[in-house]
């Protein structure tokens, strides 16, 4: 394998960590675009990033499968279509500060605001196609119930672990309608060394931990994956776990299931005086395991009163939702400040909570939004 030195990153983010490098946008910006440019696609890693040769690189599918094969890049362009998927990639940590400060307790992990969401069109070869050419279990067969499909990078040791790895339920990899892929594209560009080049997992509605970047091995298996990412870490445990060492001696790891689905989630982007006591909002909103979001509400009365906000943006079944909502607030213009809500709710009737519990890990934070109308 090829190692080149540590790429370039975007100057549009903000670093909160060097090496590895972690770093995410201002969510005023990023809710600009429906589909975020390269240089505000949020950048998380476990492990130091390296630039790899694609003509080299390659990745081999192997475990319950009839003939185990290994593709390079030339190799899943020749023998496969391209297929396009418009969908939301998310950090598991993403609104992690939030959880910390409103639930006044210190959580463990980077503390990422509200921009580790980014939404992007993605391109490369259905999963389902490229299992079907490696003879594995049809989706059909009763047995894919209980097997895995695990994603393994072994390019470079990562900081609990000597690899990055992750697994999801094989019936997913295999639905055609969830349009899992092994992707070479990110907006229409090959993916850059940030973000997987040459090919990285994209599953669209799960936590971004399973996108595995860079990967190698593609494996279907009988158990999930044996990563630490997938089984130490990534999980939202319960309430009562206050420390990571009663966390390991209890071994609450093996008691709580992986995360997998996002949850339905929503935050308040940005506020602009259009003039005088009138406010725009603008924010995201993103999809949970129960369906597509339906709509969005605005609230600047900690959500005794809400009213709906325009969608202006949403497509198909992954996508994120961008919102806006005009706000006559005439007390904010007369310098009392305030706070706008936001709150999201799917296609099955599912709705965000006012509150959501603290957990060790800080993961899948998703009570609404909220934001000063701060506007100084
Ligand atoms: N090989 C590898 N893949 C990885 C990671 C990693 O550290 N190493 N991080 C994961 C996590 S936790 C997230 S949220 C996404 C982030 O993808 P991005 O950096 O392209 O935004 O990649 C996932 N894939
Ligand atoms: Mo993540």
């Amino acid at each position: 394998m090829n190692f080149s030195q540590e790429p370039k990153h975007s100057d549009k983010l903000h670093e909160l960590g060097a090496q590895p490098y972690n770093a995410e946008p201002d969510i005023a910006e990023l809710v600009q675009h429906p589909y975020t440019p390269d240089e505000l696609v949020y950048s998380r890693n476990h492990c130091p990033i390296r630039a790899l040769d694609a003509a080299t690189f390659s990745v081999k599918v192997d475990g319950r499968v009839r003939h185990e094969r290994t593709f390079t890049l030339n190799d899943l362009k020749r023998d496969f279509r391209r297929k396009e998927v418009v969908a939301a990639l998310q950090c598991a940590g993403n609104r992690r500060k939030t959880m910390q400060e409103r639930n006044g307790k210190e959580v463990e992990g980077l503390l990422w605001g509200e921009g580790t969401i980014a939404n992007c069109k993605w391109a490369g070869v259905s999963m389902r196609e490229l299992l079907e050419q490696v003879g594995a279990p049809p989706a059909a067969d009763e047995r894919i119930r209980s097997l895995h499909l695990c994603f393994a990078s072994h390019v470079v040791p990562c900081e609990n672990d000597d690899w990055f790895g992750g697994s999801i339920p094989l019936e997913k990899a295999l639905d055609e309608g969830e349009d899992v892929l092994l992707a070479y594209e990110m907006n229409d560009r090959p993916l850059s060394p940030d973000h997987g080049f040459p090919f990285r997992v994209v599953v669209p509605g799960y936590t971004g931990a399973r996108w595995v970047k860079w990967v190698d091995q593609v494996t279907v298996a009988d158990r999930e994956s044996e990563n630490f990412y997938q089984k130490k870490d990534y999980k939202v445990l319960p309430t009562k776990v206050q420390t990571h060492e009663m966390a390991d001696k209890e071994d609450w790891w093996s008691k709580v299931p992986a995360l997998q689905a996002n949850p339905l989630n929503s935050a308040v982007a940005s506020v602009k005086v259009v003039r005088p006591g009138r406010l725009q909002v603008k924010g995201y909103a993103v999809r949970g395991s129960t369906g597509q979001v339906s709509e969005v509400d605005v609230s600047i009365d900690e959500g005794k009163a809400w009213e709906p906000a325009t969608i202006i943006y949403q497509e198909g079944r992954w996508s994120w939702t961008l919102w806006e909502a005009i706000l006559d607030v005439p007390e904010v213009s007369n310098g009392r400040g305030g706070k706008v809500w936001c709150r999201a709710a799917d296609m099955a009737g599912t709705t965000q909570q006012p509150d959501a519990d603290w957990n060790l890990r800080g993961v899948a934070y998703d009570a609404v939004g909220e934001r000063l109308l701060d506007v100084s």
